[in-house]
């Protein structure tokens, strides 16, 4: 008998440590953790199994699809934007291969036991291409099909993810005698910068919200790479969890579309600092721009319309730019640091 559980892949990662925190808590299915690295001793005693190993090693799928009956998976292993952008056929390898692996352990396991398997992946507002600063500064609130034109590596790799979803969930094999349609149920949300208390960020390029915040704790100087005045949409990393929870749980006839996007403010680099200065007065935090990394900050929308997740599965973030310093960052990251 194949074990019954839920597969997270990426684990290790800071939607990993929230989401398994989370789901452990609500109960139901084992968790089991597919990561490159090693689990974070802390995560331990909530999965069953911290299985070590790469996405793109089919024999080690293969071996997941023998042991384990997996009812739901969520991708979370990616590259994510500014490493993607010095290595992009890394990027490629792992975004777009691993996805498209994880997708097919999905069918495998959906068709051998004749139940839709449920699949949760995270997209981003990387997705977009503003294409200039005046369109970015004219467009206000877009919806999830507009200026859907990435510039970077990663937004592209998750355009067309999402779309592999999709057509693993409606399409698969469309022309064989046996229509596979309906086996994935396929769910995206495209996220916003998300910001963590609790994990030092990596690699990202909305980074330099949380990565102020994470030094002026740390009593340490920080150069942020952006303009005072470049706002993106940003939200916490407890709401980022609820709202994978909460779209999850939705009946799938609540669900207008596959993927969504999402946030909770939109917030300036200069309001990052003025907020950390209230809480950190000796933080010493300087403006020196990139001009390459503004350039792609510059191609995301500062605001997105979440209305239809908001109407479909009833998203409301808890936390807007002052709660979350307030209620979350704040007290989280003294105790973070405290320690
Ligand atoms: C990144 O900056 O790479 C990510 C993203 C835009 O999804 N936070």
């Amino acid at each position: 008998m194949r074990k019954a559980v839920i597969l997270i892949s990426g684990a290790n990662g800071e939607i990993g440590h929230g989401l398994i925190r989370s789901l452990s808590e609500k109960g139901g299915l084992p968790i089991v953790t597919l990561d490159i690295d090693q689990l974070d001793s802390s995560l331990n005693s909530t999965v069953q199994d911290a299985i070590i190993g790469n996405i793109l090693d089919r024999n080690l799928l293969q071996r997941l699809n023998a042991e384990f009956e997996i009812s739901a998976i969520y991708h979370l292993a990616a590259v994510l934007s500014k490493r993607a952008e010095f290595s992009p056929m890394t990027a490629h390898d792992v975004n777009v291969g691993g996805t498209i692996n994880m997708l097919d352990l999905a069918m495998e396991q959906a068709t051998s036991r004749g139940k839709t398997v449920k699949f949760f992946f995270p997209s981003s507002i990387a997705v977009y291409g503003m294409g200039s600063g005046e369109n970015k500064g004219n467009a206000g609130s877009i919806t999830e099909d507009d200026f859907r034109s990435p510039e970077t590596m990663y937004g592209c790799n998750k355009l067309y993810c999402e779309n592999l979803g999709i057509y693993f969930s409606n399409h698969y094999k469309r022309l064989s005698a046996e229509s596979s349609a309906g086996l994935i149920d396929f769910r995206a949300i495209r996220f916003p910068g998300l910001i963590s208390a609790v994990t030092r960020p990596t690699g990202g390029t909305t980074d330099y919200g949380p990565e102020m915040i994470h030094a002026a704790a740390q009593s340490q100087p920080y150069v942020c790479f952006v303009r005072e005045t470049t706002s993106l949409p940003f939200m916490t990393m407890p709401d980022a969890i609820r709202a994978i929870v909460k779209l999850m749980d939705s009946p799938p006839d609540s669900l207008s579309r596959s993927v969504y996007h999402i946030m909770a403010f939109s917030a300036a680099a200069l309001q990052f600092k003025e907020k950390i200065l209230s809480y950190f007065p000796e933080a010493e935090i300087n403006f020196l721009v990139n001009d390459k990394r503004q350039s792609i900050v510059d191609s995301w929308p500062a605001e997105v319309d979440d209305s239809p997740a908001r109407q479909d599965w009833g998203w409301k973030p808890k936390h807007d730019l002052d709660s979350a310093f307030d209620d979350y960052i704040i007290p989280e990251i003294r105790r973070r640091y405290a320690e």
